[in-house]
């Protein structure tokens, strides 16, 4: 694919940075910006060599200011419901990617935006971060699951508080509500801050990661019972790999571990 609005680096650590640029449109998600992400997700899924992902966005200003209005403005019913159907997929297989995606939110992370960050795995935030759902002062509602995602995150009370007065809120505010883990003084460091965390999820075992992140993801729909059972399979299946020999070697033999995600 030619990408047009898409930046990544690759490092030999496994560690993938990726930017959204579409710096005019202060990285808003239209179709074509849609289209490389998904053939992005979807042509490196079970890619061993990518560890972990660092998405942020290009620019001082913004993550991504949402799903692009002007795009939007004049879609019928059927091509809404497709348009929000294809949105879904491309965080879904996000939401499902066998490595961490760690977002790195350097400014506007609405509607669309917001949503995208909410199915990474984990969120950093520089302080000029502001995060929102704008789209009733836009005559709709979020439509790339907003009002499924956050309400599981930040519980009903906070979720209707936002999504229902179209509310933007500061970094301060979305650490308060739980939605990020760590606030960074600027771009900078946030970026620095995003890449050294990252360096530490390259180091574990690939396997080991990707199964931890699909027990906590599947935990959503599993009763307590249910999600203790999934967890005792995945934790069988790592004792049949080289890593779990090699990782458990290396602590006996007192020396780091070397993972080769078999
Ligand atoms: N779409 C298109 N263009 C956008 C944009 C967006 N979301 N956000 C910003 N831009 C463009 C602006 O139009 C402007 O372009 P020019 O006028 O220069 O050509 C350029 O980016 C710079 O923006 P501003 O001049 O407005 O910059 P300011 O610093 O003054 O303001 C702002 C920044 C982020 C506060 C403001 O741009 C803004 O309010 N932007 C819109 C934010 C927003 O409402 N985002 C949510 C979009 S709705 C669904 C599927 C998906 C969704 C919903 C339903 N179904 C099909 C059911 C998702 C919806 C959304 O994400």
């Amino acid at each position: 694919m030619d990408y047009k609005h898409l930046k990544f680096e690759k490092r030999n650590d496994g560690v993938m940075i990726l930017k959204i640029s579409r710096v005019e449109a202060l990285n808003a998600l239209n179709k074509s910006v849609l289209n490389e992400l998904s053939y992005f997700f979807n042509s490196t899924m079970n890619d061993c060599s990518i560890r972990v992902v660092v998405l942020t966005g290009d620019g001082e200003k913004s993550f991504v200011a949402g799903a692009d209005i002007k795009e939007m403005y004049n879609l019928n019913l059927s091509e809404s419901v497709s348009f929000a159907k294809y949105g879904q997929k491309l965080l879904l297989s996000m939401y499902n990617y066998h490595a961490p995606i760690v977002a790195a939110v350097n400014g506007y992370a609405l509607g669309g935006g917001f949503e995208m960050a909410l199915c990474c795995d984990v969120i950093f935030a520089s302080k000029n971060a502001r995060f929102g759902f704008p789209e009733v002062t836009l005559g709709i509602i979020p439509g790339f699951g907003g009002t499924q995602v956050l309400r599981r995150l930040v519980g009903e009370k906070n979720a209707k508080y936002l999504i229902l007065s179209g509310e933007i809120i500061s970094a301060e505010d979305a650490y308060r509500m739980n939605i990020l883990s760590k606030i960074y003084e600027n771009q900078a460091d946030l970026v620095a801050g995003a890449i050294n965390y990252a360096e530490k999820i390259a180091k574990n075992s690939p396997k080991s990661v990707e199964l931890a992140k699909r027990a906590i993801n599947v935990s959503f729909d599993l009763s307590l019972e249910r999600g203790l059972e999934y967890e005792s399979s995945l934790f069988g299946v790592l004792f049949t790999t080289d890593d779990q020999k090699e990782g458990m070697r290396a602590f006996v033999e007192k020396r780091k571990a070397e993972f080769k995600g078999n």
